[in-house]
This record gives structure tokens, sequence and C-alpha cells, in this order.
């Protein structure tokens, strides 16, 4: 072999190898059928997101007890109500308190000393990462607003997309500053974006705000129902812990029952 056949030989197999590369980069033509292929599933993909609905899920908060179910260590009886409360539909999983750090501020002292929603409600309102947010104030079969007795229960309805929480917040009704919330959003779908169905209490936790000084539940003066007026108490330390109290009252699934049902 000569140089110059040499030199071509070589120059050959570069280039062969150099389609071969071009051709790994690009295993079919622009006009080939298979960009049609390709087209018209991403057209499909695209239709199927659009096709997420919206699902609409009712929720019901009932308070299980009976009247005058607990006893104070003076012998008092005591019935506990909750709250009106706070509901709100977010992607972040807390985003209303953060367990081991201060209150935020945002009105949750409001309900957990007073049973009063209205300033979380409207700081919730103006939140970007909240997707809608609302405030249940009406037992079921009520006319006028206030908390749920024994046999009682608030019922509302939300929307939401897969990946989005419920969370709301609802007093302790005989505590200086207590309140019922999931210690992250309830989740509304599964893994697989399914809407979920049934009773979600388990996720729900019971939290010292922080923000006034705890008295016996059922009978300290400066609680909710004997008060003189809102916000009256000596001020506590500002975080927001799990209450440790190991009584009947700590259990929630003992006292309230939150069902979630999408409406199909
Ligand atoms: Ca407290
Ligand atoms: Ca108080």
């Amino acid at each position: 072999m000569g140089f110059r056949k040499l030199a071509i030989g070589v120059t050959l197999t570069i280039a062969a190898q150099g389609f071969a590369n071009v051709s790994q980069a690009t295993p079919y033509r622009t006009d080939s059928p298979l960009n049609l292929v390709d087209y018209v599933i991403s057209q499909q993909r695209e239709l199927q997101v659009a096709q997420v609905k919206a699902t609409k899920f009712k929720v019901r908060i009932e308070n299980i007890l009976t009247k005058n179910e607990f006893t104070a260590s003076n012998g008092t009886k005591w019935t506990l109500d909750f709250s009106p409360g706070v509901w709100l539909i977010s992607s972040n999983s807390s985003p209303l308190f953060t367990p081991g750090q201060k209150d935020r501020g945002q009105g949750i002292e409001a309900i957990a000393e007073d049973g009063n929603p209205t300033n979380l409600a409207k700081v919730l309102h103006s939140q970007k990462s909240v997707q809608s947010s609302g405030v249940f104030n009406t037992a079921v079969g009520a006319t006028k607003t206030g908390g749920i007795r024994p046999g009682q229960a608030f019922e509302f309805t939300v929307t939401a997309l897969p990946g989005q929480k419920l969370s709301l917040v609802t007093m302790f009704g005989q505590s200086n500053d207590w309140f019922y919330a999931p210690k992250s959003g309830i989740a509304l779908f599964d893994a697989n974006g399914n809407p979920v169905q049934g009773n979600v209490t388990t996720q729900i936790g019971l939290w010292n705000a922080g923000t006034e000084v705890d008295e016996e539940p059922g009978i300290g003066t400066t609680q909710g129902p004997r008060q003189k007026a809102p916000n009256t108490g000596v001020d506590e330390n500002g975080v927001v812990q799990a209450v440790q109290d190991q009584a009947a009252y700590a259990q929630t699934s003992r006292l309230m029952r939150v069902t979630i049902t999408p409406e199909r």
C-alpha cells in the first residue's frame, strides 16, 4: 500500500466514525415519521396535564364527646367545645407553625386563646403559598356562629390539585392557648394522585401556642369561657409546642373525628 492509499483509507475510516457518531446523536432525520409519533405523544401528555382536574372534598369535623365528660381536680365537671377556626389548602407542609419555633404572629394566638379566627383568616388570604382558605364558624344545622359542642359538627368544602394538602386550626375551648391542627398538611391525594377518603383524625395533634401560661383545663379563670375579656392571661415564651399532658383530652381521636370525602 502506497502512502496515498493509506492516507485515503485513514480519511475514510475517520469519516465513517464521524457518521457513526452523528448517527448516534440523531437516530432519525427531522422529516422522519418517528418525529410525528413523538409530537403526538407530547401533545397527549400536555392534554393529560390539562385534564388533571381539581377535586372537591367535603371536610367534616365532629365533636364526639359527651356533655360534662371531664372532671377537674376540684370536682368541677366540664364540657369541651371546639372553636370556630380556619382551613387552608397549600403545597407547603408547614403553612401555619413549626413545632419548637416561635409563633409566627399571624393569628393563631387569637384562635388558641379566644376562638377567634378573623386575624388568621385575613393573613392567609393574602399569602401566595396558600392556594385557598376559609373560616368554619357555624355548626351544621345551627343558625348562629359559634363552636361545636358534643354531638355537633363543622362542615366545609375545599378544592385541591394532586400534591396540595389541607390544614386547619380550632381551639381546645377550655384552655388558655391550646389548639388542634395537623403537624404538617393532611395529604388529600395518594402517591398515584388519587383522592384520599376517610378518617384522618390521627394526623391532628394538640398544640400549645406558647402565648399564654396554662391553667388547669376546664377551671382556669383566664381561659376562654371564664376570662373577662379576650386576650386576658399571663404571657408565655411564645414557642409552639406539642401539649405534653397525657390526659384523655390530649388524645385527639377520643374527642374529635375529622373525615374527608371526595365529591366525584
Ligand atoms: Ca400556653
Ligand atoms: Ca386567656
